[in-house]
């Protein structure tokens, strides 16, 4: 055990401390301590970061997500903040408040032992990234999606708080300093230099690597979408809302691991999910088969993610409607007191944050193709010279979607540039 009292558990340890736990035991047996006694315990952690304990009793469920004091998937050589964790159980609850729809349950927190108690999300619910891999529909995933992004980053922004509310909120979550850190670090730093952690497909993207690392407009634009990302406190964001943060069934939506949650700009989030669903878009070809070849499921990609956008800009148009005599301090009814000004504010307010979703959806895309961590969507495709086809292309948008985001009037002029950067 460490002097601070954090002991890192295993399966077998996972048990005992469920026994010791009351409000984790209690979620297992109810009133039947004899269930405790056949416990299966499975770790299942796929993430970057963590550990993750599925824990099966004969008629309950639960998951415990430990943290530890580095990043998983480096290793110790790269220590990490294990208070994410602390972060992280916060964002589930506020998150979890504001959209219970589409956030597990918190069950339990233990601060030392940097570990989190929270509904298992059963079978058949899977990661989203490796149903859109295998080719499978959601749909209901952009009218779900769309419903959780509106909610979480309308209620905490200041559209709807006021400033004393928002200003506490945004210092509790200055806290989570080291995770903005490792992702100004990994998206908005090390892909556009030599870093030790960056790779990519070599040799076929060698020269489009060594482009990103030379291109002084991408590099100019990049530069002010991570000021934006460092200063503006806009919303309480995910931070870190790619496709493998989300579990679903076609039914059902559900968005786990907010560990990077922090105030910061609402197009963040957005960004995230429609730039993982782009890279899941250009990933398809070398997914397409003699059976089947991805024609009609490509169109569904790009019809989500033109449903998520709009959805998501009427949903939070309308909350912003429905409670604009409400607290919120940005917009006073005082001065901001007659229709027509009333739909300039937010025609502008809506037109910012669609492009900082293209700038910050693209800085997503390029760094899972030349950064860390590169994504299952194309790491699946096992022939390199088809992955990095289909990785160029995705690299090509992205870097012009970033580059002249502020030329873009609607996700559908976004849709058609996807399909002109897509050969087949
Ligand atoms: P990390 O923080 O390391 O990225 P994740 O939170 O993404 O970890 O979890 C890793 C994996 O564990 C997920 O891909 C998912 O398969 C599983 N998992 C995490 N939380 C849950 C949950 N509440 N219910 C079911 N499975 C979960
Ligand atoms: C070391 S980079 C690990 C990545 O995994 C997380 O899911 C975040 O996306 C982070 O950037
Ligand atoms: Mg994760």
């Amino acid at each position: 055990m460490a002097s601070d009292g954090f002991r890192p558990l295993d399966e077998k340890s996972v048990v005992e401390y469920i026994k010791a736990t009351p409000s984790l035991a209690s979620v297992l047996a109810g009133d039947q301590p004899h269930q405790l006694h056949s416990l299966n315990i499975r770790e299942v952690g796929d993430g970057n970061l963590n550990f993750v304990y599925v824990v099966i009793a004969p008629s309950a469920s639960l998951v415990v997500k430990q943290a530890i004091p580095y990043v998983r998937c480096v290793g110790e050589s790269w220590p990490m903040t294990k208070d994410r964790a602390y972060f992280e159980v916060t964002v589930l609850k506020e998150h979890g408040r504001l959209c219970p729809e589409h956030t597990p349950q918190v069950y339990h927190f233990d601060k030392t032992m940097c570990l989190i108690g929270m509904r298992y999300i059963e079978p058949p619910h899977i990661i989203l990234r490796k149903g859109l891999v295998a080719g499978i529909e959601y749909p209901f995933l952009a009218e779900h999606m769309s419903d959780y992004m509106a909610k979480i980053l309308f209620f905490t922004s200041l559209l709807y708080l006021t400033t004393t509310d928002h200003k506490r909120a945004v210092a509790e979550f200055c806290g989570n300093v080291e995770m903005c850190r490792l992702t100004e670090q990994v998206i908005f730093s090390d892909p556009y230099k030599v870093s030790q952690y960056n790779r990519w497909t070599t040799p076929y993207l060698d020269a489009d690597a060594e482009a990103v690392r030379s291109d002084n407009v991408l590099k100019l634009e990049v530069g002010e979408l991570k000021s934006k990302f460092c200063e503006r406190s806009q919303a309480l964001i995910h931070g870190d809302l790619h496709t493998s943060s989300v579990m679903v069934t076609p039914e059902s939506t559900q968005v786990i691991d907010p560990e990077f949650g922090f105030y910061g700009p609402m197009g963040f989030d957005v960004g995230a999910f429609i730039g993982n669903l782009m890279l899941a878009f250009y990933a398809q070809d070398g997914h397409a088969n003699q059976g089947n070849d991805r024609k009609s499921y490509k169109a569904w990609i790009l019809k989500t993610i033109a449903d998520t956008w709009n959805l998501f800009h009427k949903k939070f148009t309308a909350l912003w409607d429905e409670h604009k005599d409400g607290p919120g301090e940005a917009y006073l009814p005082g001065i901001y007191n007659n229709s027509e000004l009333q739909h300039l504010v937010r025609e502008k307010y809506m037109r910012d944050l669609f492009h900082d979703t293209l700038g910050f959806g693209a800085a997503k895309m390029i760094r899972r193709i030349v950064g860390i961590a590169h994504v299952e969507d194309f790491e699946s495709i096992p022939d390199a010279e088809k992955r990095a086809k289909c990785e160029q292309q995705a690299l090509n948008v992205a870097k012009l979607l970033l580059k002249e985001r502020r030329k873009f009037q609607s996700i559908e002029q976004v849709v058609s540039t996807l399909q002109q950067y897509h050969s087949q």
